[in-house]
């Protein structure tokens, strides 16, 4: 019955029209019913509500349960997207923490079946109180402290490499902001300029760079189009948002950080493969969240030159108004709605 529901999900999973969909369902929820429907007849037999018409179903529901279940995350057709960067650590560290728990799931099962098997109902049984096992309590208690420390510790050891920048990283800025995706891009002097949400300005001045730093004017700026990153170096991704929280993540990077109004947090990853990579905003941060979609295209070499040949810098983006007259304390009207990207719609 088990597989019966099995079957289903699968057919739900891969099918392409609505019609299969449904028809995959509804086979796991029918399965799904039946062995409820199983259980409750068999604890109506042991409760003596019922003649006993099937013997020990419950033991083997059990048991089939904790096998379909192991089963069905071994030939998932939910699973990652492919890597595309150096954090197969982390895969590494989740898949730990899926067999480790897999296993207690499987051991809890068959446990409760046994029990239920051993110990089911017959004429003049009676049961024994037994409050208290200091041995038992203390073999679950070290038992659970291992189990949890095994999870824990790899994943303290991947934090500490995400969170060690390597000296070797090129910085490039990503900033999000209701919904899109902004980037800058360090110039000939390999410097990103100074920012500030106050000098935000939808036409010319998107992610606020100061106009009075030398640095920022041969920034590159990229605003709601793909990024794009040489294949094999490690990047250091410097993360801001002008508006609300957001957070940037690609699967296929198996990276993701909040950025924060106010505070420049980073992520670090070495893009292993060439390609299309798309960018969720992993925060709810309005109605538009669904729709924050970006690109990072990973390029060799050349194809990466070629493209950051043909970008524009600061300098060459922004109309000489705005750097000369609101660098000063004369633009305070202008600092009001400077906090903002751009209008709602
Ligand atoms: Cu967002």
């Amino acid at each position: 019955m088990a597989l019966f529901g099995l079957a289903g999900l699968f057919i739900a999973s891969r099918a392409a029209d609505a019609t299969f969909i449904w028809t995959g369902l509804a086979f796991t929820l029918i399965s799904v019913f039946w062995i409820y429907n199983l259980i409750r007849i068999s604890f109506d037999e042991a409760e003596g509500k019922r003649v006993r018409a099937r013997e020990q179903v419950v033991p083997y529901t059990l048991l089939a349960i904790a096998f379909c279940s192991v089963l069905f995350h071994v030939l998932s057709p939910w699973w990652w997207a492919p890597i595309a960067s150096n954090w197969h650590y982390i895969d590494n560290t989740i898949n730990l923490t899926f067999w480790l728990t897999g296993i207690v799931f499987a051991a809890v099962l068959a446990f409760m079946a046994y029990c239920v098997f051993r110990f089911r109902h017959r004429e003049g049984n009676r049961a024994e109180y037994e409050p208290e096992s200091t041995r038992l309590e203390a073999i679950l208690a070290i038992g659970t402290s291992f189990g949890i420390a095994a999870m824990l510790a790899p994943g303290l050891v991947v934090w500490n490499q995400y969170i060690t920048v390597p000296d070797n990283t090129v910085e490039v800025e990503a900033v999000g902001q209701q919904w899109s995706w902004n980037f800058r891009l360090a110039g000939q002097d390999g410097r990103l300029g100074t920012s500030d949400v106050r000098n935000v300005r939808p036409n010319g001045n998107p992610l606020g760079l100061n106009p009075d730093d030398s640095h920022g004017q041969d920034d590159i700026v990229v605003e709601a189009e793909d990024l794009h990153l040489p294949v094999g170096k490690p990047v250091r991704l410097l993360l801001r948002s002008i508006d609300v929280l957001h957070s940037f993540y690609v699967p296929e990077f198996r990276v993701k950080m909040d950025m924060i109004p106010g505070m420049v947090t980073q992520l670090w990853f070495t893009p292993t493969r060439t390609g299309r990579f798309q960018i969720l905003c992993a925060e709810l941060c309005g109605v538009g969240h669904s729709i924050m979609r970006g690109w990072v295209v990973i390029d060799d070499e050349q194809a990466y030159q070629a493209w950051l040949g043909a970008q524009q810098t600061f300098a060459s983006r922004a109309s000489p108004a705005l750097a000369s007259s609101e660098g000063d304390s004369a633009g305070r009207p202008g600092r009001q709605d400077g906090g903002r990207a751009h209008a709602p719609h």
